[in-house]
């Protein structure tokens, strides 16, 4: 044997306790731009979350595109500027966000997911009212901070056995208004009105770090405060644990920061002992 085809089947063996634990479960998956990587990449991202489905998990997945964007807007000589980890977005950038987000990243994700055997629909937070936004920062323009979820449309989905793929875009009060919502927020918003089971932020980096730059598998939020407040976790990663602490205090029972570059993050995440980078939960 050119492969250890029992270890395979053990490898399945062992995973039942982690599928009885998490039928029925929701799980919400933040998919970045930068975890993205090629085709190869998405389609393995794609077959694990169906497999997720088909062994009875609820996933969402709720998108980024940074990088996609940042290249249309410099195809179209559109600056792209960043306050604070967020886009700051004019009138023009905003056009260029929803079109790249909901259209190319969105049916790319949504068409992998197909191409593994799966049923997906793409959706934005504009569909069906999902998430409505107001204005983050006068300073960052149309960047929106989601005040009013109807996750109804998912649960939907769920009950017809369709995987929701969701991009990070809303409509405010005023129903003629976009804006642009960073992934990470979105994703944590989403999972927080679902009250579900995890949030799992796939990014390009191992999960959050000690002193030693060792990742730390398991934090409360208590571990998690003290580290911001002594310097330890600082940057990019504010903004993903602070998303994590909020996503928790809505209901939400785990959060994940895990490299989506690891082959197989998701599955190594929710049917192993191992799990990959860190758990925040209390
Ligand atoms: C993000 C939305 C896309 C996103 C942006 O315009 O880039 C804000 O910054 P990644 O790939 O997850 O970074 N929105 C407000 O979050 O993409």
């Amino acid at each position: 044997m050119d492969r250890d085809w029992i270890a395979t089947a053990r490898t399945l063996s062992e995973a039942l306790p982690y599928l009885q634990r998490y039928s029925g479960a929701i799980v919400v998956v933040k998919f970045g731009g930068n975890a993205m990587g090629g085709v190869e990449e998405m389609a393995d991202f794609a077959r694990d979350i169906v497999l997720m489905r088909q062994v009875g998990l609820n996933p969402v997945v709720v998108h980024g595109g940074g990088p996609m964007i940042n290249d249309l807007l410099k195809r179209l000589g559109i600056e792209s500027r960043f306050v604070r980890g967020k886009r700051v977005t004019d009138q023009a950038t905003v056009e260029v966000v929803e079109m790249v987000l909901t259209g190319l990243v969105n049916k790319r994700i949504v068409q992998a997911i197909m191409d593994e055997g799966g049923r997906a629909v793409g959706l934005s937070g504009k569909d069906d009212d999902l998430m409505v936004c107001e204005a983050d920062d006068p300073e960052l323009g149309f960047v929106g901070r989601p005040i009013e979820m109807n996750v109804q449309v998912l649960r939907d989905l769920f009950a017809a056995g369709i995987i929701p793929v969701i991009a990070p875009v809303a409509t405010g009060m005023d129903p003629n208004e976009t804006f642009n919502v960073n992934g990470d927020t979105a994703a944590g918003a989403i999972a927080g009105a679902l009250k579900a089971d995890r949030l799992l932020l796939l990014t390009d980096v191992q999960g959050v770090k000690d002193k030693d730059g060792n990742v730390v598998t398991q934090l409360s939020p208590e571990d998690v405060r003290a580290m911001i407040a002594d310097g330890t976790i600082a940057g990019g990663m504010i903004p993903k644990v602070e998303t994590a602490l909020k996503a928790l205090d809505e209901g939400v029972r785990g959060a994940v920061i895990c490299d989506g570059r690891l082959p197989n993050a998701t599955l190594l995440e929710l049917f192993t002992e191992y799990g990959a980078g860190s758990i925040i939960r209390s």
